[in-house]
């Protein structure tokens, strides 16, 4: 914690309440003076403090930025999240977390940008990422697990995600499309990019790549997307603050990610397919090879989507777009 955190979180967690200079340069140990400069910084950063005659200062409003002062103070985490890389733009968090893992980032490592420029889906895809509207964010994480099973991370991360907001909102329930989607009412509000560095048999290094469309309105998104896309304030019809979302999707997703790696995918792949909008569904998968037609009738240990076709025969999908047939 720096100075300036210290000071924020008497703030907010005063309630609305004043508070003198005084008294923080006497619990805080420094000199009025100091404590006027980082008053000075938390309001260029966009804090609105009132002065309340005799009484100190008050908080009105915090910027909506994704603050790593705040999100600290959010955060029950025990690894993931304590080293934030926060950017106000980037081309994609997803470069920069490659960068970090050369240069040794630890397990749970954040990577976090209001903005990007050229954000990325699977396979070069674009990720729209509109300015302060989302959480776009790269999670580096070092689990201790064979290669093949770097794609069930995905699931694992659905899974943490989903649970998040099912904890956090209450006017909607979210579904997780195979293998890398979240919907609402049948449209994407999130999508999971998970990328591996790896030698031969062990796992270096996974980047989850993590993209939830927050405070957007329907016209904020482009025209191609209006269709497809939803924001988790339209779905909940009020505006998110998302310092504290971003602390339920870290907590949730180290949670989730420990249970599997102690103890394996059962437990996850049962909230999976709880959650999941595939399952029993008819449904047309496309791969790089083919096009697959049947019903969805589940997920193997391994992550792997098996579909019955039409002549009975069950086929294990590994990666592919899924449309839902009605
Ligand atoms: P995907 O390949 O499954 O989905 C990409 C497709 O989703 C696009 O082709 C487009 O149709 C649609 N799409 C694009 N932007 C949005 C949006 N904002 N909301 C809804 N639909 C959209 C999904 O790939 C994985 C996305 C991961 C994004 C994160 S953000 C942080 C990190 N950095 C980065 O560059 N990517 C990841």
């Amino acid at each position: 914690f720096t100075m300036k955190d210290e000071i924020l979180k008497r703030f907010l967690t005063a309630e609305g309440e004043p508070i003198s200079g005084q008294v923080l340069a006497d619990e805080l140990n420094v000199s009025r003076t100091a404590i006027w400069k980082h008053m000075q910084t938390l309001k260029q950063e966009g804090y609105e403090f009132e002065t309340v005659k005799k009484r100190g200062y008050k908080l009105l409003s915090v910027p909506d930025k994704v603050d790593m002062g705040q999100l600290q103070q959010f955060l029950t985490t025990e690894r993931y999240g304590r080293q934030v890389h926060y950017y106000e733009t980037v081309e994609s968090t997803q470069l920069v977390a490659h960068e970090l893992i050369r240069a040794g980032a630890p397990d749970g490592t954040v990577v976090i940008a209001e903005h990007q420029t050229a954000g990325r889906g699977r396979m070069m895809r674009e990720w729209e990422s509109t300015e302060g509207q989302g959480i776009w964010m790269t999670v580096i994480i070092r689990p201790d697990v064979a290669p093949h099973q770097a794609p069930q991370f995905t699931l694992v991360t659905a899974v943490a995600i989903v649970e998040a907001m099912k904890s956090s909102f209450k006017n909607f329930t979210p579904e997780i499309k195979w293998p890398n989607d979240i919907l609402i009412n049948g449209k994407k509000t999130t999508g999971i990019l998970t990328e591996m560095v790896a030698e031969a048999d062990r796992i270096q290094a996974l980047l989850i790549g993590i993209g939830i469309n927050v405070n957007q309105k329907i016209d904020d998104f482009p025209e191609q997307l209006q269709t497809i896309a939803t924001s988790i304030a339209i779905e909940e019809g009020e505006p998110i603050e998302r310092v504290h979302f971003v602390a339920n999707v870290l907590e949730s997703l180290e949670k989730y990610s420990d249970e599997y790696v102690k103890n394996g995918f059962g437990q996850i792949k049962q909230l999976w397919e709880q959650s999941s909008g595939t399952i029993g569904k008819r449904v047309k998968a496309t791969t790089l090879r083919e096009v697959v037609e049947g019903e969805a009738v589940s997920i193997t240990e391994s992550g792997v989507l098996e579909i019955r076709q039409a002549n009975g025969e069950i086929k294990g999908i590994y990666s592919a777009d899924i449309e839902l047939l009605p």
